[in-house]
């Protein structure tokens, strides 16, 4: 399979730019910046995937290593809509621009859990210049009320986005009720992998490295009849795991963030305090949950040594990973064995010992 597409050097000026207008809040000189390559003749879809998508890669390098805060990188992402929904717009109205909706409509949906908004957004703008009529179905919506749209005819196919391994689980309840309507599931974004190797576990039918190799191929199976409806991907064991993790991980999260506040009372001094550990059990949850539905212990690998270069480059205490992983080990039930697995495993990577409580 692929990887991800590399970027574009000759576009390495204007993604510096693009990033120094983005980082000060300067909406109006970035999205000039877009429309100007578009103007010297960059193809849209380029300019999306390679300036667009390059600087949003660069901006979470940033926030990973505490350059970028993280309102700077909110209000970037929304200077990126802009410029996505400028640039797609001025593409339209471009003599020679295919019509929209001649191409027959496509739908794109976010999985359960999944906040990152803006790379379906990319997604259905691509689809959109190649004359689709697109919905597309903002982020996170859980599963089941994905599926109550397409009661009555639903169509053949439909494009799926992850953009972190943490959403794994989520992405795969969503592909599961897509596929129990016989519907071909087209999968993209950085969540499944580098090169997508998670995308089988979660049910996908097409993995696509990139929006273009996923708008021809959801393009490719709108052309077709529906397919039979299919079980959700994996054996009943795993499955009764999954679904057990949807309903109760939340309150699994809930145990382990009251074991951390009776061990280390003073978080309750700092609001931020108890929000970041919150969040961090939730991601470790999650972590170790994703590695049991794709059976790959490197997801885990791969977390630890994300969220401990997370840690570092905020001063923070590199034991918080295994202490996290520790915690949950409390909380989870023994019937999880293989999440049970996942979080040991994550603890003897970590490389410091848990906090003692
Ligand atoms: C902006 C952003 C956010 C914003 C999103 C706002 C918005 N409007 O979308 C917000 C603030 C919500 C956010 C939240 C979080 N984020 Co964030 N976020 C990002 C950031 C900086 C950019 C995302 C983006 O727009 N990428 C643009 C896309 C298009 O790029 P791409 O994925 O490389 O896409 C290529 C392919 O994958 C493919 N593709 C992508 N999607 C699709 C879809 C289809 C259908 C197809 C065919 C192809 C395809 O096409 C592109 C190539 O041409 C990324 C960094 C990054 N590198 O992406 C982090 C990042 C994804 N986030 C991260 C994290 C950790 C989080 C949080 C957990 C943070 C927290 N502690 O709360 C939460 C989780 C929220 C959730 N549950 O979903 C991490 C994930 C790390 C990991 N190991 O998984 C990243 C990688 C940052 C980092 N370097 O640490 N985030």
């Amino acid at each position: 399979m692929n990887t991800i597409a590399p970027g574009r050097p000759a576009l390495e000026p204007a993604i510096e730019a693009y990033l120094a207008a983005a980082m000060k809040g300067d909406r109006q000189t970035a999205v000039g910046i877009a429309l100007d390559l578009l103007g010297e003749g960059e193809p849209p879809e380029s300019i999306i995937t390679h300036l667009l998508v390059g600087a949003q890669a660069r901006i979470g390098e940033g926030w990973q290593t505490g350059t970028w805060s993280v309102a700077q990188e909110h209000r970037a992402s929304a200077i990126a809509e802009a410029a996505l929904q400028a640039v797609a717009d001025a593409a339209m109205r471009a003599p020679g621009a295919i019509e929209e909706g001649s191409a027959g409509q496509a739908i794109v949906a976010c999985s359960e859990g999944e906040w990152h908004v803006l790379p379906g957004r990319m997604a259905s703008e691509i689809l959109r210049l190649r004359g689709c009529e697109v919905s597309y179905i903002g982020p996170s919506i859980p599963a089941d009320l994905l599926v109550e749209m397409f009661e009555f005819d639903p169509p053949p196919a439909v494009a799926v986005t992850c953009s972190m391994p943490l959403s794994l689980v989520g992405s795969w309840a969503t592909v599961s009720a897509l596929r129990e309507l016989g519907m071909t599931v087209i999968c993209g974004g950085r969540g499944y992998g580098p090169d997508g190797r998670w995308a089988q576990a979660v049910g996908a039918d097409v993995w696509a490295p990139t929006f273009e190799d996923g708008a021809d191929a959801l393009m490719a199976a709108l052309a077709r009849p529906r397919v039979e409806p299919r079980p959700p991907m994996g054996s009943p064991d795993r499955t009764a795991e999954l679904n057990l993790l949807r309903q109760e991980g939340p309150t699994m999260v809930e145990s382990a963030m009251a074991l951390s506040l009776a061990a280390w009372p003073w978080l309750r001094e700092s609001g931020n305090a108890v929000r970041a550990t919150r969040v961090d059990l939730l991601a470790t949850l999650q972590a170790a949950s994703s590695a049991a539905l794709v059976a790959d212990g490197t997801l885990v690998h791969e977390y630890v040594e994300w969220f401990e270069s997370v840690l570092a480059a905020r001063d923070l205490p590199v034991a918080f990973v295994a202490t996290a992983f520790d915690l949950l080990l409390d909380v989870v039930p023994p019937e999880l064995t293989l999440v049970r697995a996942a979080l040991m495993e994550g603890l003897a990577t970590s490389s410091e010992a848990p906090m003692a409580r």
